[in-house]
């Protein structure tokens, strides 16, 4: 274990069975070596911006087990939002001084391809000034099959309409075992990381989330991590790594019992040391609770996402992420934590510091 520790301190990268080894260190040792890294990288900030999620329609081709968001036996309750109901929620966020819409749906193969891409040309119509980061992987694997097009004409359609940047969703887990037992039939691993190439390729950013604690086990969320390090290398278009913990309600998963807030700290400390090309590390409060988002800061996280405003896929499986949270509550939650809280934009371009 010495040696992985001189390694992480001489600023060498780990392999996998070295960075597999790290969920044996203790808590403290593992989380100050991250410590080191984020305080090297950015002080004492904690980024965040102040953003506003829409979830157009929740109507799904795909049958992810872990969902509890799309309509089905669960959820009977089908909707699509028209573009009008969509423009007034742009309306309404610019006016409390929004500057980030992050735009996310289902995979509904009712609306047509121009209902998912005529919203962002409308929106950056009327609203020039807020970067819409829309459209995961998964989504476009959906409109490239379903109305047959290639990933770079989507891609292509996507910029020509507006979108600024690609969150990182539908990354699941991506071993294909666990992929398979989870989410089969939805993006395979190669296609979501192919998909993020193609984007980044354009010249455009994008992030990266893992989804875990479920069934996977240490070795597959470091498989994730190694597939991801790899493509940052090729093209650097990554901004930020998100560990998503699973939230366990209303979904067809049946996994018993959370994680233990030291393993989910561990794996936010372990992806700080892994993914030394990354910039950012989100612990991303919707689904690691606030208490321990603020906590994870001092575990390799520079990033806290943002305000949210509202938020269905992850609070229909148990988060309480509903309603968002107030900006001012945000800020003072930060702050007493003992770091400076810095507004961003969705670029990483620093707006404001408190
Ligand atoms: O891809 C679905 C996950 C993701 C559950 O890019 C679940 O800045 C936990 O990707 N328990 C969507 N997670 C959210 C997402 C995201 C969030 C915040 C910021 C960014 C970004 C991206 O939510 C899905 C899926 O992995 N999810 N169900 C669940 N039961």
């Amino acid at each position: 274990m010495n040696s992985i520790i001189t390694k992480i301190e001489q600023k060498k990268r780990l392999n996998f069975d070295e960075a597999l080894k790290l969920y044996d260190l203790d808590l403290f040792t593992l989380g100050t070596l991250a410590d080191n890294i984020r305080v090297q990288m950015w002080g004492k900030k904690s980024y965040f911006n102040i953003n506003r999620h829409i979830n157009p329609t929740n109507v799904c081709k795909d049958v992810c087990k872990f969902c509890a968001f799309s309509a089905s036996r669960k959820n009977p309750n089908q909707y699509t939002m028209s573009h009008e109901e969509i423009l007034k929620i742009a309306q309404e966020s610019q006016s409390k001084g929004v500057k980030e819409l992050h735009i996310v749906s289902a995979h509904n193969p009712n609306t047509g391809l121009l209902w998912y891409l005529d919203i962002f040309s409308k929106i950056k119509k009327e609203f020039p000034n807020l970067h819409i980061k829309a459209l995961t992987a998964a989504e476009i694997n959906f409109l490239a099959s379903e109305y047959n097009h290639s990933y770079e004409e989507i891609i292509d359609m996507m910029i020509e309409s507006g979108v600024d940047s690609m969150p990182g969703g539908g990354a699941e887990i991506f071993d294909e075992e666990i992929r398979d037992k989870i989410c089969k039939g939805k993006v395979t691993s190669d296609e979501w990381l192919q998909i993020h190439k193609l984007w980044h390729k354009r010249g455009r950013h994008s992030n990266a989330t893992m989804l875990f604690g479920h069934i996977e086990e240490q070795k597959h969320r470091i498989d994730h991590m190694i597939r991801l390090r790899d493509l940052q290398d090729e093209t650097n278009g990554f901004n930020t790594f998100i560990p998503l913990v699973y939230q366990r309600e209303n979904n067809f998963l049946n996994v018993d019992g959370f994680l233990s807030s030291s393993e989910i700290l561990k794996t936010m400390a372990i992806s700080r040391i892994v993914l030394d090309n990354i910039p950012h590390l989100k612990a991303y409060w919707v689904t690691s609770t606030i208490n321990l988002s603020l906590i994870s800061q001092e575990f390799g996280a520079d990033d806290l996402d943002g305000t949210i405003e509202r938020e269905s896929i992850n609070s229909a499986a148990g988060a309480k992420s509903a309603n968002g949270m107030a900006l001012s509550e945000f800020v003072s939650l930060i702050k007493n934590s003992g770091y400076e809280p810095v507004l961003r934009d969705s670029l990483y371009n620093e707006i404001k510091s408190y």
